[in-house]
């Protein structure tokens, strides 16, 4: 292992620092209700850099159930985009790095929602395209 190996990630980390500034402390926005929490199937879904797991979410069609989005990157804030089979937005969810943010959703729609994290630093392609994307099915 030498330092060349380790030179895009330190580069990265720079360009991080620049960028986005040191972690601050977020304000985290709870956008559920605590009655639809206390009764809603959760799914937690951890966000690493360049991945969502699971990447694969299944729920029936008027299903209350609640994200639990951990964003688990040391310094990489993503974002957590859910579209609808129709491509409209449903979910816009910032979330900066060791940060995690909950949501209750009912989906009366069937179809395949795709979600991704569309973060982007500099000239680097964006998280989606390293990987960073997923489904969520309502059947
Ligand atoms: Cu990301």
């Amino acid at each position: 292992m030498s330092f060349s190996y380790y030179t895009p990630f330190l580069l990265k980390l720079a360009f991080s620092f620049i960028i986005f500034g040191l972690p601050s402390i977020a304000v985290s926005q709870e956008s559920s209700t605590r009655t639809d929490v206390a009764n809603s199937r959760e799914i937690v879904v951890d966000m690493e850099s360049y991945v969502f797991s699971p990447s694969e979410i299944t729920v029936n069609v008027g299903e209350t159930f609640t994200l639990i989005l951990h964003n688990q990157s040391f310094l990489v804030p993503h974002n957590f985009l859910l579209d609808d089979p129709n491509g409209t937005r449903v979910l816009d969810v910032d979330i900066s790095s060791g940060d995690s943010q909950t949501h209750t959703l009912t989906l009366k729609e069937p179809g395949n929602y795709p979600f991704y994290c569309d973060k982007q630093l500099l000239f680097f392609p964006t998280h989606r395209e390293e990987g960073m994307e997923g489904r969520l099915i309502v059947q």
